[in-house]
C-alpha cells in the first residue's frame, strides 16, 4: 500500500475533534501490555494529565468479547485503545451502546466495513501504509501533539517503536520524524557506537561475556578470558570500588576499548555495519533508562511479569518504579529461562506436550508458561535450534480465563528462503476459525485465543495446515 501520511494526519484530527466534542470528564483507557504498549499507555497518561482530565487505566493482552462484556458494564463515555483495539468486530459492541471509541493503532484491521460505523474512530498506521515506520506508541504521540504541539513524548514514542523492533535495520518515515523531533527537544542524542547491550547499565566485563551482537572468539562466554583481553589493550576492568562500567572509562580508554573490540569481532563477521550501530540515549536518565533499547527491554518485562503500571510510572520518570523495574527484569529472566528449560525438556522426551511433524512443531505448555510470555518464548525457540528444524512453531499456554493463548512463529530455517507471499496470520486462521478462536497479529507472528476444550482438536488442524505448506507457492 502506497504511504499516506496526510491521510493519516487528517485521521488524527478528527479522532481529536470527535474527542473535543464528547467533553469527557474522564476517560478509559485500554493498552496493550508490551513494550510499545506501555509506552502507548504512559503517552496517553501524560497528555490526559497535561489536560487535566481523570483517566481509568487497565492493561491487557488482548482485547478479547469477554473483556469487552466487562466494559459494557462501566459508564464511561469515551473508551480509547492504545496498540490493540483492531479487532472491530469485538471493539465495536462499545461503539453500538453509545460510547465513543478511538483506537489508536498499527495491527490488521479486522473488518474494514466497520470503518464507517458511528462513534468508532480508528487511527491505524497501517491503513495508510505506515504500520512499518509507526507503532502503538508513535500513534499515540501524534494523537498527543494534536492537543499540545510541545507536549514531551517523542522519546516515549521512540522507546516504544524499538520495543516493536522498528530500529531495525534502522527507523523509516514517520519514526524518523518523531525521532529529529525528541533530539530537536533535547529528550534524545543520537550517536554511534559499539552494538554491545548493556553497555550502560552492566560492567563492561558482563556486558562482552554475556554478548550476542557482538561475539568475540575465545573472548565472549568467559569472564577470564573477558578480563585478560581488557587487560591486553590497558583497560583495567576494576578500580577500588568493584567493576568498571563504560561510563567509568577516560576518552582514551574508551577509544582503545571500541577499536580492540572492533578488530577482534571483525575477524569472524567481517561486516563493520553489524559492530556499530545508531545509539539512542535518553537525555536526563540513569542506567538502563538512559539507553533507549535497554529501556524497552525492562518496560517489556514489567509488562510480561503481569506489573505494567510499574513499567509506566518508569516511563514516566518515577524514580521509586525505576528501581523496582529493574528487580523485574531479573525475575523476568529467570522466568524465561524456566519456560526454555521446561521446553526443552518435554521436547527430550517428546512428551504428550509436543507435537510434530516435517514441517511443524508445537508445544503445548498448559500453565507451566505464563501466557503473558509464551509469545517471546515461541519467538526464541523459532530463532535457535528449534527453529533450524522446523518452519513453523507454535506455543500455547492457559490463560486462567479457561482460553488457551496461541503463538506462532516463523522458523530461522524458513526465513533465509524466499518469502514474499508468506503470511502465518492467514494459515493460523484456517484452525482458529474452525474452533471459533480470535486471531490477531502480523504475516511473520501471528496470535490467537481459543477455547481450551478445543486445544488438541485445534492442534491437530493446525498440524495438517502448517505441514502441508509448499514453499514453491510462494517463490516468485
Ligand atoms: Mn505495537
Amino acid at each position: 500500500m502506497a504511504r499516506d501520511v496526510n491521510g493519516f494526519k487528517t485521521a488524527v484530527f478528527k479522532a481529536v475533534e470527535s474527542f473535543k466534542k464528547s467533553k469527557p470528564r474522564i476517560v478509559r483507557l485500554i493498552s496493550h501490555l508490551d513494550a510499545d504498549g506501555l509506552c502507548s499507555a504512559s503517552i496517553l497518561v501524560k497528555l490526559f494529565k497535561t489536560l487535566r482530565i481523570a483517566y481509568n487505566l487497565t492493561i491487557v493482552q488482548q482485547v478479547d468479547k469477554f473483556f469487552i462484556q466487562e466494559l459494557l458494564k462501566e459508564h464511561y463515555k469515551v473508551y480509547i485503545f492504545s496498540d490493540l483495539g483492531s479487532n472491530l468486530k469485538v471493539v465495536s459492541a462499545l461503539a453500538k451502546h453509545n460510547k465513543l471509541v478511538i483506537v489508536l493503532d498499527h495491527h490488521e484491521v479486522d473488518d474494514k466495513s466497520l470503518l464507517n460505523l458511528e462513534n468508532l474512530v480508528v487511527v491505524n498506521s497501517k491503513l495508510y501504509g505506515l504500520d512499518e515506520e509507526l507503532s502503538g506508541a508513535g500513534v499515540c504521540h501524534y494523537f498527543a501533539k494534536a492537543f499540545n504541539k510541545n507536549i514531551n513524548t517523542a522519546h516515549l514514542a521512540i522507546i516504544g517503536a524499538i520495543g516493536d523492533l522498528q530500529d531495525k535495520p534502522r527507523f523509516q518515515g514517520l519514526n524518523l520524524e518523531i525521532l529529529q523531533e525528541a533530539v530537536s527537544q533535547g529528550l534524545i542524542s543520537v550517536e554511534k557506537g559499539l552494538n554491545l547491550f548493556w553497555l550502560e547499565s552492566k560492567p563492561l566485563v558482563k556486558v562482552l561475556q554475556h554478548s550476542k551482537d557482538i561475539v568475540i572468539p575465545g573472548v565472549t562466554g568467559s569472564e577470564s578470558s573477558v578480563v585478560q583481553f581488557l587487560q591486553s589493550i590497558g583497560v583495567n576492568p576494576v578500580n577500588s570500588n568493584g567493576w568498571r562500567f563504560f561510563k567509568d572509562l577516560t576518552a582514551a580508554e574508551k577509544d582503545r576499548f571500541t577499536t580492540a573490540v572492533l578488530m577482534a569481532a571483525n575477524k569472524q563477521n567481517s561486516d563493520y555495519s553489524d559492530l556499530i550501530v545508531e545509539k539512542y540515549k535518553i537525555l536526563g536518565r540513569n542506567s538502563v533508562f538512559s539507553d533507549a533499547r535497554e529501556f524497552a527491554t525492562v518496560v517489556n518485562a514489567c509488562g510480561r511479569l503481569n506489573k505494567p503500571l510499574i513499567g509506566i510510572a518508569a516511563c514516566l520518570g518515577n524514580s521509586k518504579a525505576e528501581k523496582q523495574a529493574e528487580g523485574l527484569l531479573i525475575a523476568y529472566k529467570r522466568e524465561l529461562l524456566n519456560a526454555l528449560n521446561f521446553l526443552n525438556t518435554a521436547l527430550k522426551k517428546s512428551s504428550e506436550h509436543v507435537f510434530k511433524n516435517d514441517k511443524f512443531i508445537a508445544f503445548r505448555a498448559g500453565s507451566n508458561i505464563e501466557p503473558t510470555i509464551i509469545g517471546t518464548v515461541t519467538s526464541m525457540l523459532a530463532s535457535d535450534s528449534v527453529g533450524a528444524k522446523y518452519w513453523f512453531v507454535m506455543g500455547l499456554a492457559d490463560n486462567i480465563d479457561g482460553t488457551v493463548k496461541v503463538s506462532v512463529r516463523v522458523g530461522k530455517s524458513l526465513r533465509s528462503k524466499p518469502l514474499q507471499g508468506l503470511n502465518v496470520r492467514s494459515l493460523l486462521q484456517i484452525p482458529v476459525e474452525a474452533v471459533n478462536g480470535e486471531l490477531g497479529g502480523h504475516k511473520l507472528a501471528a496470535g490467537a485465543v481459543i477455547p481450551k476444550d478445543k486445544e488438541l482438536e485445534f492442534i491437530h488442524h493446525s498440524l495438517q495446515v502448517f505441514g502441508s505448506f509448499q514453499l514453491e507457492e510462494f517463490v516468485e
